[in-house]
Order: structure tokens, then sequence, then C-alpha cells
């Protein structure tokens, strides 16, 4: 059985007050579901607030981001011994405004789940193509690549330890959601590429879709064969929003 991993990525928001109030709300009503994980991602700054404040709710805590470096002179970066330390379990990795924004590469990101993964924590790989490319008919091959990417870096085995994110860019943060038939394409695509390289268990691999995703649409994009979860942004900083996504995906 896959696992179902419904997702907040709280971006670059929130105060410690805000952020306190929202997690109370989400603890309050999170479901307890076997198969069913319950993940925040606050920006890294309030990890520890996070960390202490859930307890021993059933929500885990993950970052947006982290270095692959180890360790040493690399001034507002942080590490994933830090990541642990904090006791984080997940990381978002190859965001598409990490990749637009800060101008990660497919190497960064393969260096990042490639050191996640040695880390003992799980990387959420986004992938996903921009508006121009899927109009080009792109859409497949941009995500392939970019999934090739990490697959050569760190070998078809250790990838059955990744969780992947499809996120269309032009999707994020612009209230377009991919129709439920345009997601399951892609997320059926991403499974169908992982058993042609080689994958055995590609059929236990959690595909998150993510993209606008929110209390209106969630239960349709959860509903396709191949959606397990959903990254979800803006949605997820509402406490009773993100609490009607985890319903509908428990
Ligand atoms: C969005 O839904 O906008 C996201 O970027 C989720 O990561």
């Amino acid at each position: 059985m896959r696992k179902t991993i419904v997702a907040g990525n709280w971006k670059m928001n929130g105060t410690s007050e805000s952020i306190r109030a929202l997690l109370d709300g989400i603890t309050a009503g999170v479901p307890v579901v076997d198969g069913l994980v319950t993940l925040v991602c606050p920006p890294a700054v309030y990890l520890s607030q996070v960390k202490e404040q859930l307890g021993n709710a059933a929500v885990v805590v993950g970052a947006q981001n982290v270095s692959a470096q180890p360790k040493g002179a690399f001034t507002g970066e942080w590490s994933l011994e830090m990541l642990q330390d904090l006791g984080c379990e997940y990381v978002i990795l190859g965001h598409s405004e990490r990749r637009s924004l800060f101008k990660e590469t497919d190497a960064d990101v393969a260096d990042k789940v490639d050191a996640t993964l040695t880390a003992g924590l799980t990387p959420i790989l986004c992938v996903g193509e921009t508006l121009a490319q899927r109009e080009a008919g792109e859409t497949l091959a941009v995500v392939a690549t970019q999934i090739d990417a990490v697959v050569q870096r760190i070998g078809i085995e250790r990838f059955a330890s990744v969780v992947i994110a499809y996120e269309p860019v032009w999707a994020i943060g612009t209230g377009l959601t991919a129709t439920p038939e345009q997601a399951q394409e892609v997320h059926a695509a991403i499974r169908a590429q992982l058993t042609g390289s080689g994958m055995k268990v590609a059929d236990k691999l959690s595909i998150l879709y993510g993209g606008s995703m929110n209390a209106g649409n969630a239960a349709e994009l959860l509903a396709q064969q191949d959606i397990d979860g959903g990254l979800i942004g803006g949605a997820s900083l509402k406490a009773d929003e993100f609490l009607t996504i985890c319903a509908a995906a428990a």
C-alpha cells in the first residue's frame, strides 16, 4: 500500500504567534489514520518552535530546503545534521521557486536528494513544467528529465525512498490547478518511467500533486489512481482548509 502524504508548504509566511495559532488549529482536528502522513514544513527559523509545540501530535515536520554540504563556511545555509537534530523527517527539494528564483539546477537538486537520503531523511522531490513547456507538448519530457537527473545520481534502488511532488509551475501561486485528468496523466507517466528505469517498487512510490490544491479541488484530485497526496501552498496556511484536505485524503 502506498503512503498518502498531505504536506503543508508554508513557504516564507508566519510569525511565532501566527504559527502557534495555525498549529493549534491543525492539531485539534488532524485525522489519525493508518497510511496517512500529515506533514508541515514551516520556515526553517520556526522548525524548533513547531517541533516543540507538536509534542506527540500526529503531525510530522519537514524543511523547505537544505544545503547538500555537511558544515562550514556557507553563510545563510543549514545542514541535514541540523534538521536531524531538530527532529525533521522530510525535506522539500527542487521546488520550482528554488529552481527559478534561486537558480537551482537539476544537478544541485540531485546533490541535495543524495545528501538527504544519506542522512536518513525523506526527500520530497518537486518536478513540473512551465506553461510554455506544456503548450509546446513537452510536459512529460520535462518531468522525465528532472527525475532522470536524480535517478542517474543516486541510482534507481535508492530512488525507492524518494517522494515525488508533481507541481506544474503554471499552477503555483496562480490559483490555476491542473485538472484531475492532467495530473493523473503525469503521475502515471512518472510511475511508468521509473518502472522502465528498473524500479521494482514504482507502484509503492508516493507521488503527490502540488500547485494550488485547496479544499475545493482536493477530493477530486486525490481520487485519481496515481495521486497519493498533496503538497499544499496557500491552503496550508488556514487550519480549516488544510484539515479539509487531510480529511479528503484520509
Ligand atoms: C503551491 O500550491 O502553490 C505550492 O507551491 C505548493 O508547494
